[in-house]
């Protein structure tokens, strides 16, 4: 899902990477691109505005940092306002000793039938006895849909042919109790024209049966209308909780899912598909996180920040002046070796150049061979490599059971880092030192 937003944020944010400088234009650039794929994905325009405006005074009045921490910036800048947009992280629990009552509210189609038996199938999963209770009275063949539903995840359905949805509720409640269910699920009924009366029935439903939560779910295709439809139920009932549904194949996501936060309501679950499987909890981290292409962007921020800190200024100098040696460059692939997987870490950035993942498997292959040449290395020659001639060549590589070529390539590679070090103004793990490792992987 999202996959459009998705493509075109991550887009936005390799063409910051890859710029040279993040000047005024580029920031500018960056957030305009921003703006425009969320307005696609049917983000509100006013969240949008404040979203990107935010961004941008930020960046721009930290613009004289350095040009590699402004990308970095500018990508957890992004991240934090889309969490934010998205409303907080919430998750439920109910207890396994006590009953819990879950009313599903929701106007006509948004897929609260549906959800009951994802729902059904979440929490048997998870150890809890569920029993699940058609309230709709309205539906012509709801009884039917839920016990067709509920027969596919293995869940006793409860239904009553009365005129009396609160009754069918309270009926279901009793009998579930007597069956020992310690988690019940009621399906309401939607009505479209008449919201009125669906909201009264909910609150009488409600006041009646005392749910330990309410949740409403709200059709994701109907984008930023998603507002005013949590909003008339959130006045009118206690709703807990809000779900998503039909996030698959819609541009409209951005829309239900922003707006729906956006009345202080906590998203719980979307559902993407039809299927009883297509349930997800969700997380605004998570989700930020997935959608920016960046795993765990924090984590990963933080360890460069670790490793970058494990160079102490001597060093750090010593390098940038051009003496680095050996020592230096072991030192360098060892905190490479702390970010995890290069694959990972590629795909954790995005906007690092694109490679294949049988490209980072011969560097990360190199690496291995490397800190054997390393360790087959005297003092000497690791202080001061130029003495590395022919013979040592071989018998280097005889020590760590290499061939001479691999141990040629290892000094090249040493020999371009220390290139590269000598240029870089602020030592760090960046793009640069990655393409010139693929490089010599490839070579
Ligand atoms: N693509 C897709 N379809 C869904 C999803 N959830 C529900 N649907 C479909 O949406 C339609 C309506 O779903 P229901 O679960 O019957 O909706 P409801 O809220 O119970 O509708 P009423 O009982 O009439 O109020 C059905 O055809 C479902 O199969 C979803 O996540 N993705
Ligand atoms: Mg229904």
């Amino acid at each position: 899902m999202f996959e459009r937003v998705k493509e075109g944020l991550q887009a936005a944010i390799r063409k910051l990477i890859e710029k040279d400088v993040v000047d005024e234009a580029a920031i500018k650039e960056f957030v305009r691109d921003i703006q425009r794929e969320l307005l696609q994905a049917d983000v509100n325009v006013k969240i949008v505005f404040d979203l990107s405006k935010s961004i941008e005074s930020k960046l721009l009045t930290e613009r004289t940092k350095s040009g590699v921490s402004l990308k970095e910036r500018a990508i957890t800048l992004l991240y934090d306002e889309m969490v934010k947009i998205m409303g907080n992280e919430a998750k439920i629990e109910p207890p396994q000793d006590k009953l819990y009552v879950i009313l599903l509210v929701g106007i006509q189609g948004s897929g609260k039938t549906t959800f009951a038996a994802k729902l059904a199938k979440y929490f048997t999963k998870k150890g809890y006895k569920v029993g699940l209770i058609c309230a709709d009275i309205y539906r012509p063949g709801a009884y039917e849909q839920l016990k067709t539903l509920g027969d596919s995840v293995s869940t006793e359905v409860f239904w009553e042919k009365i005129n009396d949805a609160v009754k069918i509720a309270n009926d279901g409640k009793g009998y579930f109790v007597s069956k020992g269910k310690n988690l019940i699920i009621v399906d309401t009924a939607g009505r479209h024209k008449e919201e009125r009366s669906l909201l009264d029935e909910m609150r009488r439903m409600e006041e009646s049966i005392s749910p330990d939560l309410t949740l409403l779910v709200i059709d994701g295709t109907i984008g930023q209308q998603a507002y005013n439809q949590a909003l008339a139920f959130a006045k009118t009932t206690k709703v807990g909780g809000l779900v998503v549904t039909k996030l698959d194949g819609t541009a409209k996501g951005g829309g239900a899912l922003t707006a729906a936060a956006a009345t202080g309501s906590k998203i719980l679950f979307v559902s993407n598909g039809e299927r009883v499987d297509d349930i997800e909890e969700f997380s605004p981290t998570r989700f930020a996180g997935r959608i920016l292409g960046m795993g765990d962007i924090k984590g990963l921020i933080e360890k460069v920040k670790l490793a970058e800190a494990e160079i102490d200024q001597a060093t750090a100098k010593r390098m940038a002046s051009g003496k680095m040696n050996i020592y230096d460059f072991e030192v360098q692939l060892e905190q490479m070796g702390k970010l995890g997987p290069l694959q990972k870490i590629v795909e954790m950035l995005p906007g690092l150049p694109r490679v294949e993942e049988e490209q980072l498997g011969k560097v990360e292959r190199n690496m291995k061979k490397w800190k054997a040449i390393m360790k087959s290395m005297t003092k000497g020659e690791k202080l001061d490599p130029n003495i590395i001639g022919a013979s040592r060549i071989r018998r280097i590589a005889r020590g760590a059971g290499v061939t001479e070529k691999d141990v040629k390539e290892m000094l090249n590679a040493f020999e371009q880092m220390k290139k590269i070090m000598k240029s870089a103004k602020k030592l760090r793990f960046n793009k640069d030192i990655l393409k010139q490792l693929q490089g010599v992987g490839t070579s």
